[in-house]
């Protein structure tokens, strides 16, 4: 059943190699695998369960996004790969959780069984809290000097918590069956995607020294880019396959969810994430480092196949 025609990792190196970005991505996948609790440790199932997902074939846009925005003011891969890590555990996470059957009920991920399939769903619960604390816990002994932890601490933990993650994903859970309003819509996607994009964008920028201003600048194109981002799968969620996206396509029609072509329409969709896509770029403008790979993210996030 999920023997899945997944051909993400074909896929993506093309885009990443035209972008320069695959050697990043590379070594996200390597300290990622460093980071992560072994298999031959107990509890190991709990290990396999976490490393199921987190090593699984993603795109690891918010990881790359944390170097890119080190780079960007100046600083470099090193200083920030063990937050860009820490991030997408925390990513993970949420995916492993998103996908629980209280929640959205989903069996497919990453061109795989979702973990709660694989594992149960109670070591895919724990799976996901474990990756939360072992986040935290890669954060803190990274060895961030005592200007940059406290900050990099409070954008990871503000982009989780009822600004971020947990209060998008609820006021999703509670607008079902509610007027559609796309102000809602917006406000859902800024926590649910946007706060994790503008935190890995701000920890970036934190810890590669930049300034309060090209801080802000990386928050406004983290912002921007994480609707576009949004925006783009809701529209795949619509027009895509599951061989091609490695998870369910359809499913937000399926449980009647508000998206933005089922408010907008596909063509409106589209120049929504069109628009948002060049308010990231222009962002940009105020960073007077290397933004070129930033801007190809962007645009790659608005006009995706995965
Ligand atoms: C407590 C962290 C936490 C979560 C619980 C379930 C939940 C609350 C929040 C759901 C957040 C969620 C899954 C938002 C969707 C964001 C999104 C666009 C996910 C897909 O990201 P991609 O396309 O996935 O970057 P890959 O697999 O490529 O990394």
């Amino acid at each position: 059943m999920y023997q899945a025609r997944f051909e993400f990792i074909g896929k993506l190196p093309v885009v990443l190699v035209e972008t320069g970005l695959k050697s990043y991505a590379e070594l996200v996948n390597r300290r990622l695998d460093e980071l992560l609790p072994p298999v031959n440790q107990e509890p190991s199932r709990l290990h396999e369960a976490m490393r199921y997902t987190a090593l699984a074939p993603g795109k690891r846009m918010r990881p790359l996004l944390v170097l890119l925005s080190a780079e960007a003011v100046g600083g470099t891969v090193a200083c920030a790969i063990d937050a860009a890590c820490a991030i997408e555990m925390i990513h993970s996470f949420s995916l492993i959780h998103d996908d629980l059957p209280c929640i959205d009920d989903d069996d497919l991920r990453r061109g795989r069984a979702s973990c709660h399939i694989e594992f149960g769903e109670g070591l895919a619960l724990l799976a996901g809290d474990a990756l939360f604390a072992q986040a935290f816990s890669v954060v803190s002994e990274a060895g961030y000097s005592t200007e940059q932890l406290p900050p990099v601490m409070k954008e990871i933990s503000a982009a989780v918590g009822t600004r971020g993650l947990v209060g998008g994903e609820v006021l999703d859970i509670l607008s079902e069956g509610l007027e559609p309003s796309l102000h809602r819509l917006q406000d859902i996607h800024a926590r649910k995607t946007g706060a994790l994009f503008v935190a890995a964008c701000a920890v970036g920028g934190i810890l590669g020294r930049g300034t309060g201003p090209e801080v802000q600048a990386l928050r406004e194109f983290g912002r921007s880019l994480g609707l576009a981002f949004q925006i783009a799968d809701d529209l795949l969620d619509e027009t895509s396959s599951a061989a091609a996206m490695g998870k369910r396509p359809g499913s937000d029609r399926v449980k009647s969810k508000m998206t933005f072509p089922s408010l907008l329409g596909l063509e409106g969709a589209r120049e929504a994430g069109r628009k948002a896509s060049e308010a990231s770029i222009q962002s940009l403008l105020g960073i007077p480092g290397p933004t070129t790979s930033l801007a190809h993210l962007a645009k790659l996030s608005a006009f995706r196949e995965v």
